[in-house]
């Protein structure tokens, strides 16, 4: 029986009818909308607005929520969804779990029946777009050492500090803002408008150049009572839930990512004649491309492992933390390695294995880096905090 090269482990056959159905929708949208002009959006630094609506369209905002315009799709559905998206670009997958995972999740889940209504419809439909603020410039990786601060004045919360690497944060109309109160650290919605809100691009960046990253800045910032998240506990268990949903989005877009390198790779070597023979028919390239089919076989495996698991609601934050780590090991030593493959036509935009490369470098550092996830790990199977 033969194989599809880039499904080696045959996950296409461990889907439900309604998950392929998301999948092609998805995939029909990369093919027509996001490759033809990603390469570009990416020399030139340029988030693709334009592909808000048609993403909306299809559902892709909040897709896991029920209610409020939301699809209530399946956990391996939303995986999906992220794994097609990031085969065209890890911005766009970076946009959907930020607005879904980090923004909307949140209002839905520890928000009030107000907030709710007034915030999610919108957001579904890609009119309201959303942006997470959690880490700040002295220290992403350790969250609650934070100066960002809310005291409470009268009936009003009054903000001050700062955001640093915060996707989307040029397009949001809403931050969801992290910030230490009297208790410990609580979210709030911060409304662009409101004043002493800005926010400010990040430039030069030579990896997700087809993502908005920023900065949020809150200089005295009145904020009523009701933009306070009223269901989130004080301390970092709300933020961690949140990056908990993003993180596992991360682990099955990132394969998307490597599968798209790893198709690249297998044309490119079959066609390229060299010393008289494909490259694909030496031996060392056949182990390359093995070693590449391997770790997407394998990281794929445990994507869709874990998605059952949380359509079950058995699966833990650990464990969103070993996929989260090595599917984005997998999926950048793959992208590394096809770029290779490719020789120097592997380093312009022509070709998308130095895209992906580059972009991998954002996503296995940010929502916790390879060395945060593997502490989390060690913490797990010895007992002892090391971070
Ligand atoms: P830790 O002990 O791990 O947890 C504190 C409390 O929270 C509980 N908890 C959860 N509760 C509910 N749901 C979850 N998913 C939870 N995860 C954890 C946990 O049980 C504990 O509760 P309790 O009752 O025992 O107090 O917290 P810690 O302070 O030891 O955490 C340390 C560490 C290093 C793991 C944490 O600070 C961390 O994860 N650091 C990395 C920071 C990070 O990932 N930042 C990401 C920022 S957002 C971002 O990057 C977006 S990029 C988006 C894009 O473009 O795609
Ligand atoms: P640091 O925390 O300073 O880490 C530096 C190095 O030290 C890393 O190698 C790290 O692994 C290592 N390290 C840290 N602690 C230890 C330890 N105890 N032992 C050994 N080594 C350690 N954040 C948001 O809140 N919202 C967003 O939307 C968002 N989007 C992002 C988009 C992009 C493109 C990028 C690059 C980042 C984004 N981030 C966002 C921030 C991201 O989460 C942080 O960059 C990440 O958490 C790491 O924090 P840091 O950059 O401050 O690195």
């Amino acid at each position: 029986m033969a194989h599809d090269p880039l499904d080696i482990a045959g996950i296409e056959d461990e889907l439900q009818d309604e998950e392929r159905l998301v999948r092609d929708s998805v995939a029909r949208f990369v093919d027509d909308e996001v490759l033809p002009i990603i390469g570009r959006c990416f020399a030139e630094h340029s988030f693709p607005s334009e592909l808000i609506a048609p993403m909306a369209r299809l559902g892709l905002l909040g897709s896991s929520l029920e209610g409020y315009g939301c699809a209530g799709l399946n956990a391996v559905s939303y995986g999906l969804i992220c794994r097609e998206l990031e085969r065209g670009d890890s911005a766009l997958r970076s946009f959907v779990s930020v607005q879904s995972s980090l923004c909307m999740f949140p209002i839905y889940t520890y928000g009030s029946p107000e907030q709710r209504e007034r915030w999610l419809p919108g957001m579904a439909r890609g009119e309201i777009i959303g942006c997470f603020g959690l880490t700040e410039a002295h220290g992403g990786s350790d969250p609650l050492n934070m100066n960002t601060t809310a005291k409470r004045q009268g009936g009003d919360w009054v903000l001050n500090g700062s955001k640093m690497w915060i996707t989307n944060a040029p397009l949001a109309d809403v931050a969801i803002v992290w910030a230490l109160t009297d208790e410990g650290a609580r979210g709030f919605l911060v409304e662009r408008g409101m004043p002493g809100f800005s926010t400010a691009e990040i430039e030069r960046k030579m990896s997700l150049r087809a993502s908005a990253t920023g900065a949020l800045y809150f200089d005295d910032v009145r904020i009523p009572e009701a933009n306070l998240l009223p269901g989130s506990s004080v301390g970092l268990k709300a933020p961690l839930s949140c990056l908990t949903q993003a993180r596992f989005g991360i682990a099955w877009g990132v394969m998307g990512a490597a599968q798209a390198c790893l198709g690249e790779a297998l044309h490119y070597t079959k066609e390229r004649v060299l010393f008289g023979r494909p490259l694909a028919a030496t031996q060392a390239v056949q182990i390359r491309l093995a070693e590449m089919s391997r770790r997407i076989s394998l990281g794929e495996v445990l994507a869709l492992h874990m998605a059952r698991r949380k359509d079950r609601g058995t699966l833990s934050p650990v464990q969103v933390s070993l996929a989260k780590w090595n599917n984005c090991r997998a999926a950048i030593d793959v992208a590394r390695d096809a770029r290779d493959l490719l020789g120097g036509a592997g380093i312009t935009t022509d070709h998308a294995a130095i895209r992906h490369s580059l972009n991998l470098e954002s996503v296995i550092t940010y929502e916790g880096t390879e060395t945060i996830h593997q502490l989390s790990l060690g913490r797990e199977l010895t007992g002892l905090n090391a971070f």
